[in-house]
């Protein structure tokens, strides 16, 4: 652990290390080496991973962020009162917009007490901690840089008050069925009897509207999506040629979830120095980056069922674009 800010109100730690280089070193030699290539989603946030999707979030086609704010800004009073809470735990918390919101509802009921997030890009969650500090005088932040998958364990014990622990943004539709559900099981370890969990998750539309939020006209979704080469290329030292990769994204009917890939345009030979591998792409051969699914309240409560969660009170927009779901352990 790595303690990057202690003030009176604001705490940083780090728990990403060397091994957390290995993540993506592992990550890489596992997924390039598959016959259907795959690398997952959270090697997109280095510091420009996440300030491209900050840009994505105002793109007029990416209706999420906007239908999920709508939601917490006409909910949050009714959220806190309901749940007396006075601690927010907010799982790739990301920019501080929604947790701005809710921490707004807390410090209103006079409730408010500490915030703590916890991320992978130590560029965003240090931004967003002194955003937050100077807005509340109330508040104490302890912020947590690491991986949701691996270090839940290091989210500090729960203060005087009850606690919402936050996962906003559709980013569980960024996880497998399987993987969904076991990280909903291992959330749910944090919350005690009067803690609950508040949930985002983008709903199943018209899938026009789903991809092309996923395949903006101005090609933010697309530099986003090649970032991840990128990444590979400054962290292992690999000389991936991102603009000899498209960008694709398509709503899969049967799965319900949107996949974004890179094709490869024509053959190519890619060397990751750092691990002495050489990876191999055909022409139009494609590499899995991301899965986005699209729930119904039906799937929703199915998967708090398997992670032991029950769903106590289910919030939309009026459009129905998108859903907060309040849970509690059953
Ligand atoms: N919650 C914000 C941001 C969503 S973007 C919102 O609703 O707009 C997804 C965020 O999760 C990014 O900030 C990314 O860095 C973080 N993230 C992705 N995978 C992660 C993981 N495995 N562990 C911790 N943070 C992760
Ligand atoms: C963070 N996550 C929920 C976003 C999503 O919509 O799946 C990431 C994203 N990918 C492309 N655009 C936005």
């Amino acid at each position: 652990m790595r303690s990057l800010a202690q003030s009176g109100d604001i705490r940083i730690e780090s728990f990403l290390s060397e091994t957390d280089d290995r993540s993506l070193a592992n990550d890489v030699l596992d997924g390039l080496t598959r016959p259907f290539k795959e690398i997952p989603a959270k090697h997109f946030y280095d510091a420009r991973g996440s300030e491209l999707f900050e840009q994505i979030c105002e793109l007029p086609e990416y209706y999420p962020t906007r239908a999920e704010r709508s939601i917490l800004v006409a909910r949050a009073d009714g959220i806190v009162r309901r749940t007396r809470a006075g601690e927010l735990v907010e799982l790739g918390s990301g920019s501080p917009d929604k947790a701005r919101i809710l921490l707004g509802a807390m410090s209103r009921a006079g409730t408010l007490r500490r915030y703590v997030p916890l991320d992978v890009s130590e560029s965003a969650l240090e931004s967003a901690a002194e955003e937050l500090i100077d807005e509340f005088d109330e508040l104490t932040v302890h912020g947590v840089i690491g991986d949701f998958e691996r270090h839940l364990a290091h989210i500090p014990d729960p203060g005087e008050t009850p606690r919402i622990v936050a996962l906003l943004g559709g980013t569980i539709g960024n996880f497998l069925p399987g993987t969904r559900r076991r990280l909903l099981r291992e959330i749910g370890r944090l919350l005690g009897p009067g803690d609950r969990l508040l949930l985002g998750t983008d709903l199943v539309k018209d899938p026009a509207v789903i991809e092309a939020a996923y395949d903006d006209a101005d090609g933010v979704t697309a530099e986003f999506n090649r970032n991840v080469l990128h990444v590979i290329n400054s962290e292992l030292d690999a000389d991936f040629c991102p603009s000899g990769f498209d960008h694709i994204a398509f709503f899969d009917r049967r799965h319900e979830w949107v996949e974004m890939r890179l094709r490869s345009r024509r053959p190519c030979s890619v060397l990751v120095a750092d691990l002495g591998l050489r990876v191999e792409f055909a022409a139009g051969e494609e590499l899995r980056t991301e899965i986005s699914a699209k729930f119904t309240r039906a799937r929703v409560e199915e998967d708090f069922h398997a992670a032991g969660l029950e769903l106590d009170t289910w919030y939309t927009d009026p459009d129905e674009l998108f859903a907060l779901s309040l849970a509690a352990r059953a």
